[in-house]
């Protein structure tokens, strides 16, 4: 009787919520009460809210990654941990460099690898001798954390750190408790003694594979001390208040939820809860109605885009010519902070410790770029908030000018809500479709050709609740010059090649040639090989190895690989052989996916 009672409190707890008068909200998370309808359920999950980190850390929209340590000196995207500390030297250091032209573009915040997978710490640590410490560079008196920092301060830029659980130097890695107070101790001293930070970013590699070191994190711990050492941080990727959007190409989702069923990974309710939801960072929907009908417990855990302006996370010269045009990076904005998600844009300083010069260039570009386009706004009385039940419009005169791009944005302080909406423009006296979409959340970007309509008309056709909306915009986007440099995955054209076996791939290329390097393409939507052996001989019997390697972090950013060799080698055949792939199996490769570099 008495639990008969209880559930029928929880129902209409539950319930009374439903009704908008209340304005009951919910902060970051709202879990259900069992038996209440999927229809309930959804007008519930229109009153989820924000944190206040969680809304501030969204208002930056541009915030800038920094991948700079031992990689930028030894060419690797992942280092192993075994790299001399001597090779840290840094030539022309200068953080208020970095600073500047990112906050020219626009940046609001820079987060910088602290520590990346190598274990290599740039700054003085108490916790290992792996550090900047042991490098030459200012005789090892230097700390990178506190240059960029104090670089941020001077130019009121926001700072966050990287700092890596997986950590391939430290010797008490997959020991758990051990491990985890040394990542303790890291975490502390960087949120000690550097003041204010205001997102710490825990990424989720781990490429140990099958037979590697296992490593227990203790998230809670972990959580408990940013919260309580710095409580305007947001916690993101294996952090519970920012979301990886899936993967590292700049892509957000046309339809973007920042209310979802998922988490991270981060203890066995939350990774049985995933599992039963079938739902994971790279799932297409994370926030339909029917997922939110299954689920159990809902989160605010918005997206942010990572992506690099290169085609590697740190600095390689051989990528100068590969720094992403004006139009590529216009179409990452458009697709991440045009679609509800914060937009992590990746510019890795090179081995002088400057941001380089093509990079610079690019970013005074995207800078003037989205000055141009959205400093005005075409249209009158777009900054007044108003609501919109299914159905309802607005309208908003332009004062006859040319527009291509619309704006809008939820309130979100009162929850995310629209569903389906309708922009029209008044063109020629009549209403013509000029973008439809679902989701808009915190903010929302749509492109159409250049037109001159002498109103728009915003239509709110599906809502979870009464929409809030906050502000739209019509702008006209400059024009931008095309661009067509193609990528050269291969100096020796194949006509002439023979294969002489398919796995390993033996290829005979026809003629002897003096070799420089290979490439590798990964195929699309198939396993990437991860570890490989690259052979050559110059008769088809003697065979001589290369290289023995991994392609770092191709799992997730499966660009093609550039391998350049030490020395040059005359060869006929090259043998290329799978030790293991992305996802533990062994994938056969093709010709089309091996390119072979005789240039310099
Ligand atoms: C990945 C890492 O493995 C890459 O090296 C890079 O740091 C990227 C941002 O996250 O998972």
């Amino acid at each position: 009787m008495k639990k008969t009672v209880f559930i029928a409190l929880l129902i209409l707890t539950a319930l009374s919520s439903c009704v908008p008068k209340e304005k009951k909200y919910f902060l970051k998370e709202l879990t259900f009460s069992e038996s209440i309808t999927p229809e309930q359920k959804i007008k519930l999950s229109a009153y989820l809210i924000p944190t206040d980190q969680q809304y501030e850390w969204q208002k930056l929209e541009l915030t800038a990654f920094i991948h700079f340590g031992i990689n930028t000196f030894t060419g690797r995207e992942w280092g192993d941990g075994k790299e001399d500390p001597i090779l840290f030297n840094p030539t022309d250091f200068n953080a208020e460099q970095w600073v500047v032209s990112l906050r020219e573009a626009g940046f609001k915040m820079i987060i910088l690898t602290a520590k990346h997978h190598d274990g290599f710490c740039l700054w003085p640590t108490a916790t290992t001798k792996h550090s900047i410490q042991s490098s030459p560079w200012r005789d090892g008196n230097g700390d990178i954390v506190r240059e960029v920092k104090n670089a941020c301060d001077k130019y009121g830029m926001k700072f966050g750190v990287y700092l890596s659980p997986w950590d391939r130097n430290a010797e008490s890695y997959g020991d758990s408790p051990q491990y985890n107070t040394m990542f303790v101790e890291q975490l502390k001293e960087l949120l000690t003694n550097y003041g204010e930070v205001h997102e710490v970013w825990f990424d989720g590699a781990n490429g140990e594979g099958p037979n590697g070191k296992r490593q227990i994190y203790d998230w809670t711990r972990f959580y408990h001390v940013i919260d309580s050492l710095q409580p305007k941080a947001v916690k993101a990727i294996m952090g519970n208040d920012v979301r990886w959007v899936g993967n590292e190409s700049g892509l957000g989702r046309e339809t973007e939820w920042s209310v979802t069923p998922l988490n991270p990974d981060i203890n066995e309710t939350i990774i049985t809860e995933n599992k039963r939801l079938n739902i994971n960072p790279t799932a297409k929907d994370l926030g339909s109605r029917n997922l939110i009908a299954e689920a159990k417990t809902l989160y605010w855990y918005p997206s942010e885009v990572d992506v690099s302006i290169r085609p590697g996370w740190f600095y390689h010269p051989e990528q100068d010519h590969q720094v992403k045009t004006l139009q590529q990076l216009v179409d990452i904005y458009y697709q991440s902070v045009g679609m509800n998600s914060v937009l992590l844009l990746n510019i890795p300083p090179d081995k002088r410790g400057l941001l380089h010069e093509v990079d610079v260039a690019r970013l005074k570009e995207l800078g003037i770029f989205l000055k141009n386009t959205f400093e005005n706004n075409k249209i009158n009385n777009g900054n007044i908030a108003w609501s919109a039940k299914s159905g309802d419009f607005k309208e908003f005169t332009n004062n006859s000018d040319i527009i291509n791009t619309v704006m809008l944005q939820e309130d979100i302080k009162k929850g995310q809500r629209v569903e389906v909406f309708k922009i029209e423009g008044f063109i020629n006296n009549e209403w013509k479709k000029l973008a439809e979409g679902t989701t808009i959340g915190y903010k929302r970007l749509l492109k159409f050709d250049d037109c001159t309509p002498s109103k728009i008309r915003v239509t709110i056709l599906e809502t979870r609740d009464k929409a809030n909306i906050l502000a739209v915009g019509a702008y006209r986007a400059p024009a931008i010059a095309a661009n067509s440099d193609e990528l050269n995955l291969s100096d020796l054209p194949k006509d002439k090649w023979r294969v002489k076996n398919n796995n390993p791939l033996i290829v005979d290329l026809g003629e002897t040639v003096s070799l420089k390097g290979f490439t590798y393409k990964p195929a699309v939507e198939k396993e990437s090989v991860f570890n490989y052996v690259f052979s050559v001989s110059e008769d088809g019997k003697l065979w001589t190895e290369l290289k023995k390697d991994e392609f770092s972090n191709i799992k997730n950013n499966p660009i093609p690989q550039f391998v350049k060799l030490d020395n040059n080698v005359v060869a006929k055949f090259f043998r290329f052989e799978t030790i293991i792939g992305t996802d533990g199996g062994k994938p056969s490769v093709t010709i089309d996916q091996i390119g072979i570099l005789t240039k310099d």
